[in-house]
């Protein structure tokens, strides 16, 4: 089959001044060139599969969970060279960003897409919140949102760590399905948190030793300094099961982002023990083989040390993770 659209090399600049290329096409019907990357998902996998990245400029939130907002186009450009529009909208970076995680999944861990099966990868940019920015983004269980940011943030994109945090869930939704409430919540944001800054560390060289290294959104702030503006730190070994916070349901799904650093901040001190190859394929085969939708933290540990046996894992290796969920507090 010939496809209408030619593939093209495009570039553009991130949020933080880098040019990098982008996978783009030419929309022949809109006579424009368009964030669509037709290059990562196999042609036999299916035409018009593709990453694509949405101009969703002020359209706002409410209009973009679990429905399709009417009207909006991918990011478009009348050349191959995305301009200041589409960096200043996150686009660059949602759809730079999207191809480093589908990558990272698909070469670390021979994924291919959220699904494994390589369904198309949609990423909506420059959301608002009812005419206010809106400093958040999430995955509604079918799509990337990235809100637009305020002063103190950049447009939500701009967070490799948050890309990846996104896509896991779309992942993790695909796998173990962990419900998104209480400690099977918290599991599913500790998950989302350690692939999203096991992506951002290796795209930047950044060791897992680093005591930054573990910063969410640090990528975000505008003036503040990253630790005081990042939204979460697994290197934050306070925060251990003692530290639990059991809140109503009606606040954050029972705590999901309250108690995630429990449990990430295990995997987080194990992956510097463990090396990031192997860590991460421990942590991504216990999601993949062995977590079920209600688990919490017991069953999360427990699953962890069956895929690092699975893989081979030494005495050493099992006992630094077992020394990690041990000094957070997640002890069977
Ligand atoms: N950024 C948040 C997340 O993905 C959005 C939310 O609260 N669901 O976890
Ligand atoms: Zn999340």
């Amino acid at each position: 089959r010939v496809r209408a659209e030619p593939r093209e090399r495009g570039s553009g600049v991130k949020l933080d001044g880098e040019s990098v290329a982008l996978d783009v096409e030419r929309d022949t019907w809109r006579g424009q060139y368009v964030l669509r990357d037709t290059t990562r998902i196999p042609d036999d996998e299916g035409w018009g599969r593709t990453l694509s990245t949405w101009d969703a400029r002020d359209t706002s939130v409410g209009e973009v969970i679990g429905q399709w907002p009417p009207g909006i186009q991918e990011f478009g450009s009348p050349t191959t060279a995305f301009g200041k529009d589409a960096t200043d909208a996150g686009a660059v970076d949602a759809h730079w960003g999207g191809a480093r995680v589908f990558d990272y999944f698909k070469d670390k861990h021979g994924r291919v897409s959220l699904d494994g099966h390589g369904m198309t990868v949609n990423s909506l940019v420059g959301v608002v919140n009812g005419g206010h920015p809106y400093v958040n983004a999430f995955w509604d269980g079918e799509k990337m949102v990235y809100g637009n940011g305020d002063e103190e943030y950049r447009p939500l994109s701009a967070g490799l760590d948050v890309v990846g945090h996104e896509m896991t869930h779309g992942v993790v939704e695909h796998t173990a399905a962990l419900v998104y409430a209480g400690q099977s919540g918290a599991l599913n944001e500790a998950i989302a948190d350690y692939f999203g800054n096991a992506i951002e560390t290796g795209a930047y060289g950044v060791p897992t030793a680093d005591p930054d290294s573990g910063l969410v959104g640090d990528r975000l702030c505008r003036t503040r300094s990253p630790r005081d503006c990042a939204f979460r730190d697994l290197n934050d070994g306070r925060n251990t099961a003692k530290h639990f916070l059991g809140v109503g349901f009606g606040t954050d799904n029972g705590g999901v982002h309250l108690n995630s650093t429990i449990f990430a901040g295990a995997l987080w001190d194990a992956r510097e023990d463990l090396g990031d190859t192997l860590a991460d394929k421990i942590v991504y085969r216990a999601l993949a083989q062995y977590l079920t939708p209600l688990d919490g933290f017991i069953e999360g540990r427990a699953a962890v040390l069956a895929a690092a046996g699975d893989l081979n894992a030494d005495a050493g290796q099992l006992k630094a993770l077992h020394r990690a969920f041990n000094a957070h507090g997640i002890v069977p």
